[in-house]
């Protein structure tokens, strides 16, 4: 179904129109990506204004909303609010900023809804992915996987992790990836104790650790994978903390079903790692939700309050993290499931001695 028919179906009654502003669920609305546009969504029609720059391209692509060239924003919105009788707006709390509000608030014929109930509805939809967004994301992960496989040869003693990342970056852009901005970790030895250490002009070394996070976009979809391979040798404990890791996540994968709290399948990955002598060394959330932004809500976290949902997509990614020593992390992105998941993930996750 249409996407801005189910916002409709899923708004609470309070709210008259929708008022979406920002990037990520303009494209979730429309399937069009700009850097501007006003998706303006009564319960009779929905409305996509939008600046001269992006009009033909919004006309030739957005068939489930009227396409209005923008030129007053506020009086536009103003004359669509008093033809609907639109009495209440809801907003995007999440992404709208406070003056952005204030301005709404003050040059609208209507009362802006400042309570989340909006940011609610449109969370919850995109949350659950439907099979063409499952599609995209799996295509993005099977790419990811291609892409590690080709990096992997690159990784010796002299070579950089810059070297690494340009070597890869170049591949996803050749590979048809739509994230222009390089934005994924390669990280060695002792900079790998960071879970999000910049790569630079370090050079890999025999006994390193060598920790990659990246993932392609595909159809607007990002994929998230870390994996962290060894260089020439490892130690004991580079073994231990790998294992360790590796059964942390085991064990999470295996508590994923739908109707389980997310703090839970936290907490069996965390246990894991306590016990095993690593305590306050997995200092971030065993893994969050993926889709048309890498980082999306529900968390998966100690504090979190949500239950998994089917159709979820969800990473595990726990990590040990000795400072000035080494870090371990290793991230599978998975669709939940009535019974479990299906990992999308498919690269090589046994300790890889290169
Ligand atoms: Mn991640």
């Amino acid at each position: 179904m249409d996407p801005i028919k189910r916002l409709c179906a899923a708004m609470d009654e309070g709210i008259d129109a929708a008022l979406i502003t920002s990037g990520p669920n303009r494209f979730y609305f429309t399937g069009m990506t700009s850097s501007a546009g006003t998706l303006f969504i009564t319960r009779e029609k929905a409305y996509f204004l939008i600046d001269f720059r992006y009009i033909e391209k919004a006309r030739d692509t957005v068939k489930n909303c009227e396409v209005v060239l923008q030129d007053d924003l506020m009086g536009q919105l103003g004359e669509l609010i008093l033809h609907h009788q639109v009495k209440t707006v809801g907003i995007e709390n999440r992404y709208m900023t406070i003056s952005a509000f204030e301005g709404f608030s003050g040059g609208l014929p209507a009362e802006v809804l400042r309570d989340g109930r909006l940011q609610s509805a449109i969370d919850a939809l995109r949350e659950v992915k439907t099979p063409e967004e499952i599609a995209h994301l799996q295509r993005a992960q099977d790419l990811t996987d291609e892409a590690f496989r080709f990096i992997l040869p690159y990784i010796k003693p002299g070579v950089s992790e810059q070297d690494l990342i340009l070597e890869l970056g170049v591949y996803m852009e050749r590979h048809g990836s739509e994230n222009r901005d390089i934005n994924m970790i390669a990280i060695s030895g002792k900079k790998t104790s960071l879970p999000h250490g910049r790569a630079d002009t370090k050079k890999i070394e025999s006994g390193d650790f060598v920790m990659f996070d990246m993932g392609f976009v595909i159809g607007g979809y990002h994929a998230d994978m870390t994996r962290t391979v060894a260089v020439g040798k490892v130690s004991d404990e580079q073994r231990k903390v790998y294992a360790t890791v590796l059964e942390a996540q085991r064990r999470a994968l295996e508590a994923v079903r739908a109707g389980v709290p997310c703090a839970e399948v936290d907490r069996v990955a965390r246990d894991y790692i306590d016990g095993a002598g690593y305590r306050g060394c997995f200092g971030h959330n065993l893994g969050h939700s993926v889709g048309i932004e890498v980082h999306e809500d529900p968390r998966l976290g100690p504090a979190s309050k949500a239950v998994l949902k089917a159709g979820g997509c969800v990473t595990i990614e726990p990590g040990i993290y000795l400072a000035g020593r080494f870090g371990v992390r290793i991230e599978d992105m998975v669709i939940v499931t009535e019974d479990g998941c299906d990992d999308l993930t498919h690269s090589d996750k046994s300790l890889i001695i290169l």
